[in-house]
């Protein structure tokens, strides 16, 4: 399996995110995707690459230029405002809520953070642009390797990206890596693509972005939203919008939820895959389903990944795979490597 790796990685290390009224140390660490080079130096699946310069015309075919611009400038507009802040991370604390107005871009940096960002958990850093900007490379240069005949990649890449919408960042993420390789898959000629996240999170993100087209199916498997994060997306009855009527599905599962009812909602997304006429795949890949994540509640074991792998791969369909979520850091490499050596065997 070709893996395209993000060098650019450590670039994006967040100190802290706010939860329940203090900071805290962030979940979303550079040690998480070290975890899975380790692993795989162990356990080699394949040749890793380095991604080569990224689309930004693709890139601005999902994202809005303005939110674009935003996440260039971000960093230098924050030092702009007083030198002492190259020591602090951007972190949003106020958003256009109830009755407030989005369509016009106040000039204020703070109130400019807010209008493109829906969490205070999201930290963005000195190199948060250049680490997301080679994260986007992966998952295009995986997606056209795909799409070029070689059956299954994968974008070994953080921060992570399926809560990332049009024009928003928030949930550990800014650029939207699976729905970049969905719409590289789709211009490369597939005529209708998947894709299947199987973060414990909702892909809001790549939902969004999706919801009104149909060349593009997206479902998500993940916590039941009435308690867990993002809350307010993820419901069963998000069906798509427009020509995308039909071409979302949400599969949320309460807490405690094990391997035997997972598969089942697995299952489930794969038989609408087959039904949509997908001709690629793309899989938002988190381990945050893992019985030891410290922020997840399902009780998904090592060994159960390996079988998610092989599911996957009987899908028959040339595949993608997308580095989201998984905070249990020791394991997050042996979780991610069984995924592809199930896929692979
Ligand atoms: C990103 B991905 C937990 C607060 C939740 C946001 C979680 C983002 C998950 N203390 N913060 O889907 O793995
Ligand atoms: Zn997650």
């Amino acid at each position: 399996m070709l893996i395209f790796h993000n060098p650019n990685h450590h670039l994006h290390a967040g100190r802290q995110e706010m939860f329940r009224g203090r900071l805290v140390p962030c979940h979303e660490t550079p040690a998480r995707l070290d975890h899975v080079l380790d692993e795989l130096r162990r356990r080699p699946l394949g040749p890793l690459r380095e991604p080569g310069a990224v689309d930004l015309d693709l890139v601005r075919c999902i994202h809005s230029p303005h939110y674009l611009d935003f996440l260039a400038q971000a960093w230098s507009d924050w030092v702009a405002l007083d030198p002492a802040n190259s020591e602090v991370d951007i972190l949003p604390s106020v958003w256009p809520g109830h009755g407030l107005r989005r369509d016009v871009a106040p000039t204020n940096f703070s109130a400019r953070v807010g209008l493109y960002s829906f969490d205070a958990g999201t930290p963005l850093g000195a190199g948060t642009w250049e680490a997301a900007l080679a994260g986007a490379a992966c998952a295009i240069d995986a997606a056209r390797a795909v799409a070029a005949g070689a059956g299954v990649a994968m974008a070994l890449t953080r921060p992570p990206g399926h809560h990332a919408g049009a024009d928003f960042f928030g949930g550990y993420c800014f650029l939207n890596n699976s729905a970049l390789a969905a719409q590289a898959l789709r211009d490369a000629g597939a005529d209708r693509v998947a894709v299947v996240d199987v973060d414990y999170h909702h892909g809001n993100g790549t939902q969004s972005i999706f919801y009104e087209r149909d060349d593009v199916f997206t479902a998500s498997i993940h916590g039941d939203p009435t308690t867990e994060y993002p809350f307010y997306l993820g419901y069963a009855d998000e069906l798509g919008r427009g020509r995308g009527e039909g071409c979302n599905l949400n599969l949320p599962l309460p807490s405690g939820t094990g391997f035997a009812s997972w598969q089942q909602a697995l299952l489930r997304a794969l038989a609408e895959v087959r039904r949509h006429g997908a001709e690629a795949l793309v899989v938002s890949l988190g381990v945050d389903t893992f019985e030891g994540d410290p922020i997840s509640r399902f009780t998904l074991r090592s060994g159960d990944f390996v079988q998610i792998g092989r599911m996957l791969a009987s899908a028959g369909l040339p595949t993608v795979f997308v580095m989201e979520g998984g905070y249990a850091v020791a394991e997050v490499g042996v979780n991610v490597v069984n995924v592809l050596d199930g896929f692979l065997t």
